[in-house]
């Protein structure tokens, strides 16, 4: 009798420990191996999203916002894996790898982006946002949001605008005051013929080149200078290899949150939905601290040396003065309609 009795507990034992194994094959590995789902509807989906900019900046933050909030609304269905510096390449390269289906999620700034979709380059016309909140009002209003839609023709979706911000110079030859001192300066752009032009059109010698390789060619003397906002010039350590930052705040340059349209399209509707509803959540988050580090970076980088030179509002006004040919000659390039549009929207945000 006993060792019946002892028979059935040992098999009650074992019968409870293949159960628990099945329960984990529901969320761990499958017999076959594969990566189950918590909720079994399929594997687990991985997202690889990549930046160019550091670990240290807003950018980075907004990425691990993203991750944070999809890995919980998807109980683990969805798993993000986050990299940062360009580890998976640059804007450009990193765009195309999402066309290719090689990569899931990348937020490039819009001026590279126009080389997928020419009508991005809207937002490289110089002095178009007056102020953050303008920005923030177009960027949400029709036109912007239509521009959006225009990426899933290159097999990417465009799932929310996020914040570069506003654009200043720096160099390491001399303080950058007057539309003159900008003559014969090597100045770093990135890839966009609009940025090109207009740097043409103020007299310095822009060279086009990938965020990878901005701080190595600042160092070498490549170039003798760039423009980014104050967060990357900062938390990039431009103040290393830069003597002079002058307050152009020549353009506004938003990011966009870009996933594989590949990707996207194999993900279950409520998926969908959770990723969307992610990158504008996390947007937010980035935005704000964005704005909390451009305000607060200017004065760490004339603390680490930098000479910082106003530009005064009259120089300003001969600044935008001399690039209003260039967006002339790029109106069709970008399309009429989409110009008139904006700058309408910059009129309406205005006004309010
Ligand atoms: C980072 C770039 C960067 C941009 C540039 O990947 O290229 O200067 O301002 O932020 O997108």
């Amino acid at each position: 009798m006993k060792k019946f009795f002892l028979f059935l507990v040992v098999s009650l034992f074992a019968l409870l420990l293949v159960a628990c194994g099945g329960e984990e094959d529901n969320t761990g590995e499958s017999q076959n191996g594969e990566n189950v789902s918590a909720s079994g509807d399929g594997e687990v989906k991985t997202i690889r999203a990549g930046i160019g900019l550091n670990q240290d900046h807003p950018q980075y933050k907004g990425l691990l916002k993203f991750k944070e909030i999809v890995e919980e609304e998807t109980d683990g269905d969805i798993v993000v894996e986050t990299y940062h510096s360009g580890q998976l390449g640059d804007d450009r390269s990193m765009t195309e790898a999402l066309q290719l289906g090689s990569q899931e999620v990348t937020v490039p700034s819009t001026a590279p982006l126009a080389n997928f979709v020419p009508e991005f380059s809207v937002f490289d016309i110089p002095f178009l946002f007056p102020s953050e909140e303008v920005a923030d009002e177009v960027l949400a209003g029709e036109v912007a949001q239509d521009l959006l839609k225009k990426l899933e023709e290159k097999d990417l979706v465009g799932l929310a605008y996020w914040e570069n911000g506003f654009r200043d110079l720096t160099n390491s030859e001399r303080p950058v005051e007057t539309i003159e001192d900008f003559e014969g300066l090597d100045i770093r752009t990135m890839e966009n013929d609009l940025h090109l032009e207009a740097f043409k059109t103020l007299g310095a010698n822009p060279t086009p080149m990938a965020f990878t390789e901005l701080f190595t060619a600042l160092q070498q003397g490549t170039v003798d200078g760039q423009e980014n906002p104050y967060a990357t010039i900062y938390l990039e350590n431009f103040y290393e290899v830069q003597d002079y930052v002058s307050d152009t705040h020549h353009v506004y340059s938003p990011f966009v949150f870009l996933m594989s349209k590949q990707f996207y399209d194999g993900l279950t509707e409520e998926q969908q939905q959770i990723v969307r509803d992610a990158a504008i959540e996390a947007g937010e988050h980035q935005i704000k601290l964005n704005r909390e580090a451009n305000a607060e970076y200017l004065q760490s980088l004339i603390d680490e040396g930098m000479q910082y030179s106003e530009i005064s509002d009259e120089e300003r006004q001969k600044m935008v003065d001399a690039v209003q040919p260039v967006i002339e000659d790029f109106k069709d390039d970008i399309g009429p309609d989409v110009v008139d549009g904006i700058y309408e929207a910059v009129e309406q945000a205005q006004s309010e």
